[in-house]
């Protein structure tokens, strides 16, 4: 298999059985869609009314996740799932049961996950409830059982996703301050926790741009750690007479610092074109919780929720994304 030409080096383990497809034939595209999307249709458990922003990890040669399956009582539920190659999942059709010593704070809905290996366990932050949307965290290490500890953050708050990695000896997270609503502004900031307890020494990242990414911006994936920096691609959203539209692109930040962004893209990677992401209950919507990358090829699977309604991946070189980046950096 040819290798791609960049010469970015991508930190972490190989992934030879990485989902894939080639680049179609005269596609010219920085980013293709996977013919077969989606991939997670929205009944593909009894309970649900749509499976959407959701996020997986490599799972003991296979692979596991965390998925986003509201019900059809429109409730927002957390259910695990596995896959043998990272297209064709079995979801779990109960809901996950997080165990937690506190009543108060307990799980008793939430959304948008993402997950992490860290050290010696897989973390998942996702959209809790505590009085408004605020970063529930919980760890697991099979994916059947999962061990809350305390919120992240104060609520409002929304798309917390933590770096694979200390970082100056802590750990580190993205979040994206909001609102109780349908919030109409959003930063991406920064913070630190010697022991994922307790957070602080909060820094701002960046804030929204032009076009795509002018109304909020909001992390997707656990960034990637490269030779340029830590790949972050996340969405952005504008407001057009038709209500929200999420894209998504990409940006670099600084390795030791991370809340320095070194480049960031002008344009986006993926704007909603396709009807599974034009069409559905909320229309224009592509929403990124996770990518899977291949270190030595530079192959990488990006999975995003479609309208909110079903999930689908896309595909591209992490070397290619970079140059790209480069030729379209709005970061002066
Ligand atoms: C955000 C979150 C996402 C959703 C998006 C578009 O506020 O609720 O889960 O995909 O809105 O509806």
């Amino acid at each position: 298999m040819a290798k791609a030409k960049s010469t970015v080096k991508i930190k972490g383990a190989a992934l030879p059985n990485i989902p894939w497809e080639d680049r179609p034939k005269g596609h010219k595209e920085i980013i293709w869609r996977y013919s077969g999307n989606p991939i997670i249709q929205r009944d593909a458990i009894p309970s649900s009314n749509s499976i959407f922003n959701s996020a997986v990890v490599p799972f003991k040669g296979k692979f596991a996740g965390v998925f986003r399956c509201d019900d059809r009582s429109r409730k927002q539920c957390l259910h695990a799932g596995f896959s043998d190659d990272g297209v064709n999942w079995n979801i779990n059709p109960k809901e996950i049961d997080f165990a937690w010593k506190d009543k108060e704070t307990q799980y008793h809905a939430g959304y948008d996950p993402r997950v992490v290996w860290i050290e010696d366990r897989y973390w998942v932050q996702w959209c809790n409830q505590y009085h408004g949307p605020t970063i529930g965290l919980a760890w697991t290490k099979d994916f059947k059982k999962f061990h809350m500890v305390e919120n992240a953050f104060l609520p409002f708050n929304r798309n917390g996703v933590l770096f694979p990695r200390k970082i100056n000896g802590q750990y580190v997270m993205l979040s994206r301050p909001s609102d109780n609503g349908h919030t109409p502004f959003g930063d991406i900031w920064l913070s630190h926790s010697p022991d994922m307890n307790y957070w602080g020494k909060h820094r701002w990242v960046m804030g929204r741009a032009g076009g795509w990414q002018s109304t909020k911006i909001g992390a997707g994936p656990i960034p990637i750690e490269t030779s340029e920096g830590w790949l972050m691609i996340y969405h952005g959203v504008l407001n057009s007479c038709n209500g929200f539209v999420y894209s998504f692109g990409a940006a670099l930040l600084d390795l030791k610092q991370p809340w320095k962004v070194l480049a960031r893209s002008g344009d986006y990677l993926i704007s909603p074109w396709t009807n599974y992401e034009c069409v559905g209950d909320v229309p224009n919507v592509a929403f990124p919780c996770a990518a899977l990358v291949d270190p030595p090829t530079q192959r990488i699977a990006i999975y995003y929720g479609c309208a909110d309604t079903v999930t689908g991946i896309c595909f591209s070189h992490v070397g290619e994304i970079i140059k790209w980046m480069r030729k379209c950096n709005i970061q002066k």
